[in-house]
């Protein structure tokens, strides 16, 4: 059975996590799967869907396997380093991946679900670096994502003191951008692909890439960057269109809350 099943739906990729006998964990060869998916999406897909089986979202590396191979300290780092690489393609590509969040998204399952956009979550969510505990490191970068979505001193917290994040802490700290009820969030986070899957394509590139990479850019770098990304956008000739069904009003009107 496959450990990650890809569903094309029109324009929307749905990859399924499916290993809830093992909480999700990740193993390498479902790190390749990823790697291989965002590396050169499918044609015509232009959003995914990040989800999993059984009730929890995913319990990280796979502990199993990382025993079982007893790998040493430079094999350990090339693992890592090919984790960072799939989760760079999936953050700094251009398909936006909506994260359906339920249960545990502990570990290495943290670490991917802040490499996704959109964030939405059940009330059973709950968040933790449990490798502190467990006597071993974060690899797969939370340091940097995850610590830049809730800053450093919330990361180090979390992994001294072994605390757990419920679903409201983790909106309350940017790791969750919306909470629905039990059993909406695969359908939340479904509509939110589809809506996103008819931006623009330079549009989404420039939201996804720009603001991901300017935000590792000095305040000089990254004003420049803006500068050249909104030039090759806003003068794409396919924009008018849009332009033009706002002036004769009738896009869809902006709401205080959606
Ligand atoms: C696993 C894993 C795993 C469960 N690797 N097999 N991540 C962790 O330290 C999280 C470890 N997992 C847990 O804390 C719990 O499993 C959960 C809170 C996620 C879920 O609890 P629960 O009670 O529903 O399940 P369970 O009974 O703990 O686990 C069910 C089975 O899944 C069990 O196997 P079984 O043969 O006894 O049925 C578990 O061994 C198995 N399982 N989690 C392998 N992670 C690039 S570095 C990244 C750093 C990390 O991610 S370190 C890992 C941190």
């Amino acid at each position: 059975m496959a450990k990650i099943d890809i569903d094309i739906r029109g324009k929307v990729a749905v990859l399924t996590l499916n290993r809830p006998d093992r909480r999700n964990a990740l193993d390498e060869a479902m790190i390749g799967e990823i790697d291989r998916f965002f590396d050169a999406p499918p044609a015509g897909v232009k959003a995914a869907v990040l989800r999993t089986s059984g009730a929890h979202f995913c319990a990280g590396l796979d502990l199993q396997e990382h025993y079982e191979l007893n790998r040493g300290p430079v094999e350990f780092m090339r693992m890592c380093q090919k984790w960072h690489k799939a989760f760079d393609k999936m953050q700094f590509g251009s398909i936006p991946v909506i994260a359906a969040m339920k249960g545990a998204v502990v570990g290495g399952g943290l670490e991917i679900a802040a490499a996704t956009h959109v964030r939405v979550a059940e009330p059973s969510t709950f968040f933790a670096l449990p490798e502190g505990q467990r006597g071993v490191f974060t690899g797969g970068g939370a340091t940097v994502r995850v610590a830049r979505i809730i800053t450093p001193a919330r990361m180090i917290d979390l992994m001294i003191s072994a605390r757990t994040y419920d679903v409201q802490r983790g909106f309350d700290t940017g790791l969750v951008h919306e909470i629905v009820a039990e059993g909406d969030v695969d359908a939340r986070a479904m509509a939110i692909a589809e809506a996103a899957a008819e931006h623009y394509d330079l549009t989404n590139f420039a939201i996804l890439t720009g603001i991901s990479r300017i935000n590792d850019m000095s305040t000089t770098d990254g004003l420049f960057a803006e500068s050249l990304l909104a030039g090759m956008i806003m003068t794409n000739p396919d924009l008018r269109p849009s332009l033009e069904t706002f002036f004769a009003k009738k896009a869809p009107r902006l709401e205080p809350k959606s």
